[in-house]
């Protein structure tokens, strides 16, 4: 298949060099694969990304040549493998620019992350009758964690409203924020619509009422270069697997201050600095929040990607993903009875799709005998597939790695659909 960057429409056509995705591709070794005998159209990004070569090499590294545990050893192999943990830590401090790289908790990944500040923050300081606003196109990691909390503690899910683009309604928004809200949790980008939500006028309405706000940046981190201090959002998660790192590892940033303020959530050998029978003292930040042994292969794995896409530049991959973003909307369109679900003026390269009469899962099979991955369920929010009438979508969603040539091939498998299913 050729992977040349196609020329598109004056409005659509990248500003300065064009990206060179066929270099890009090569360092993609998942790429060069076929599924049923056709090459593989991996459309599943949102779901877990590809890893480049420096990242897998980066794991395997770790075990071939500094595999020991970290800050625990005083010997050769465990002081260097800390080192190289702890470099992990500072580039993902560089990558989301917190202030202090004691900000960033390496966690397992989003679900963790908002679990973590569920547990901790969230049961120090919700009672009964407090509030935790969320928004509609929450993911269930980003809905699941604070309606336990509610219901442990006799507080109030509410939840801001959006309309049928799937745009946030903000002053809907706003008038849910009061004195018994206690804290704002929304996504940054839509793992369903793709909406990239107005974050900065969100965290100034909670700001001016004393909320503090929770991002899920899941979804965003991959497309949208993040700046927490820039945004004063007040946590921030990321999963690594979705950002061209290994599964299993993410992060969670915090305020220092807030983090300080917050009790532990695990209990273990690490998060301490001293344990007798009578009283533990716990460790400072980071390590108060990182009990046990972590996964400090997949951590280097992860600074990997991140030094992956300093080197590409994200706001070029960003750029390049926007022109994809464009092309697929319009081909999608064009194709007899398809709805896209989720047209935000703000979008990043995710497109969720109905066909009339069609099953998604079906959609979904059909594609995959095509060598076509998408995603097709109710993608971990059910309440989002409510507000729009539907059970399930199906989704594509494209990174940079993607050619307009799959696009192309997309369109005819979606052809093939509706010639097989009717
Ligand atoms: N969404 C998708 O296919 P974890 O699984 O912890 O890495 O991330 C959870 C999560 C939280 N928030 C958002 C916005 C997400 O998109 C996800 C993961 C995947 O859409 C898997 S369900």
């Amino acid at each position: 298949m050729a992977t040349t960057t196609r020329e598109v429409t004056p409005t659509t056509k990248p500003a300065g060099a064009a990206f060179d995705v066929a270099r890009i591709r090569r360092d993609f070794p998942i790429l060069k694969a076929k599924v049923h005998g056709k090459p593989l159209v991996y459309f599943d990004n949102a779901a877990t990304a590809q890893k480049p070569r420096q990242v897998i090499e980066a794991e395997q590294q770790f075990y071939l040549s500094l595999c020991s545990n970290v800050h625990r050893g005083v010997h050769w192999l465990s002081e260097n493998a800390t080192q190289a943990y702890e470099e992990a830590r500072a580039k993902a401090q560089h990558f989301l620019n917190a202030a202090e790289s004691r900000e960033i908790i390496f966690v397992r990944g989003t679900t963790e992350a908002i679990n973590l500040v569920a547990g901790t923050y969230g049961r120090k300081n919700v009672q009964a009758g407090d509030e935790v606003v969320i928004s509609a196109m929450e993911h269930h990691s980003n809905i699941v964690p604070w309606q336990m909390l509610c219901e442990e503690k006799g507080a109030k899910l509410r939840v801001a409203p959006i309309n049928d683009r799937g745009e946030l309604l903000l002053e809907e928004f706003e008038k849910l924020l009061g004195p018994r809200t206690k804290l704002v949790a929304v996504t940054h980008v839509s793992n369903v619509l793709g909406t990239i939500n107005p974050v900065r006028q969100i965290i100034e309405m909670a700001h001016r009422q004393s909320i503090p706000v929770l991002l899920d940046g899941a979804q965003a981190a991959v497309h949208v270069k993040v700046d927490v201090c820039a945004l004063d959002c007040d946590f921030y998660t990321v999963s690594g697997h979705k950002l061209y790192g290994p599964t299993g590892i993410g992060l969670l940033y915090g305020k220092a201050k807030l983090l300080e303020a917050m009790p532990p959530y695990h209990g273990g050998g690490d998060m301490i600095s001293s344990v007798s029978f009578e009283k533990t003292l716990y460790n400072v930040i980071p390590c108060k929040f990182e009990a046990g042994t972590p996964n400090i292969a997949g951590t280097l794995g992860l600074g990997a990607a991140i030094d992956y896409l300093d080197a590409l530049g994200l706001e070029n991959a960003a750029r390049y993903e926007h022109q994809l973003l464009m092309y697929a909307t319009d081909a999608l369109s064009r194709i007899p009875g398809l709805r896209i679900v989720g047209t935000a003026k703000e979008k990043a390269s995710v497109i969720s799709f109905v066909m009339d009469g069609l099953h998604p899962h079906d959609v979904g099979t059909v594609l995959d005998q095509e060598g076509i991955a998408v995603r097709t369920g109710h993608h971990c929010a059910q309440p989002l597939m409510d507000r729009f009438g539907v059970p399930a979508t199906t989704r594509a969603s494209l990174v940079f790695y993607n050619t307009f040539e799959e696009i192309d091939v997309l369109v005819k498998g979606l052809h093939k659909v509706r010639e097989i299913l009717g």
